[in-house]
């Protein structure tokens, strides 16, 4: 097959959404090549009119993948798991799919947003600090409690699914920005056993063809 048949995830070292997208791929085994948009050099490479072809909203990831550009983390998982079902990253049960959408969701509109870049821009550099640790010391408060009833091992009962492809990349952020981890023992806990996986090993912001040299690991 071409190499150019790959998938291309436009994507950077550091982005917790990206790497929702790195484990979904790495969990279904599905190669591709990496486009690092570096968001901070050059003033942000997603501003180039190059990467604002790709995704008008200027934000990574992207996914180049069956002919068509797909923006947004969580759209991406879905497609994947639409035209790529093994494994499952959605429950057939549609009770626990919709807790599985509920966790996700509250990650990816309620947390990660209000501590993305282009807001912390706007905070203010004597502020970001602590805008970011509010904005998820508030969700974590509320997902807490949620996951103390939906929770097995992962997120969601004892299943990988989308839901942790969003929390632990969102623990990674937690632990950047310094929040105090210990008022959440289940967030902790499911984290600890999602980073021991493979997939989430290898999709990790440490190990990516962008990642700088001095934060390798
Ligand atoms: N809802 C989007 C959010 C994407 C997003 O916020 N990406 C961040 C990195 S995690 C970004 O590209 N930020 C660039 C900027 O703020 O200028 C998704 O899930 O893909």
């Amino acid at each position: 097959m071409a190499e150019s048949s790959k998938p291309i995830l436009y994507s950077y070292f550091r982005s917790s959404c990206s790497w929702r997208v790195r484990i979904a791929l790495a969990l279904k085994n599905i190669d591709y090549e990496t486009v690092a948009i570096n968001l901070t050099k050059d003033g942000g490479q997603q501003f180039s009119e190059e990467f604002q072809a790709l995704n008008p909203m200027k934000q990574v990831p992207a996914l180049k993948i069956d002919g068509i550009t797909i923006g947004q983390s969580l759209a991406i998982i879905e497609y994947l798991e639409e035209t790529r079902p093994t494994p499952r990253l959605l429950p057939r049960d549609p009770k626990k799919r919709a807790q599985v959408r509920m966790v996700s969701d509250l990650i990816a509109s309620g947390i990660q947003p209000l501590q993305n870049l282009s807001v912390l821009k706007q905070v203010g550099q004597e502020n970001q600090l602590t805008w970011a640790q509010q904005a998820i010391t508030s969700g974590f408060n509320a997902l807490e409690q949620i996951l103390q009833s939906t929770a097995g091992r992962y997120c969601v009962g004892d299943e990988v699914s989308m839901a942790d492809l969003c929390l632990a990349p969102q623990v990674a952020n937690a632990d950047r920005f310094k929040v105090d981890l210990t008022p959440y023992p289940t967030i902790s806990r499911i984290n600890k056993s999602l980073l021991a996986l493979e997939a989430f090993h290898v999709s990790h912001p440490c190990r990516q063809p962008d990642t700088p040299p001095e934060l390798r690991a």
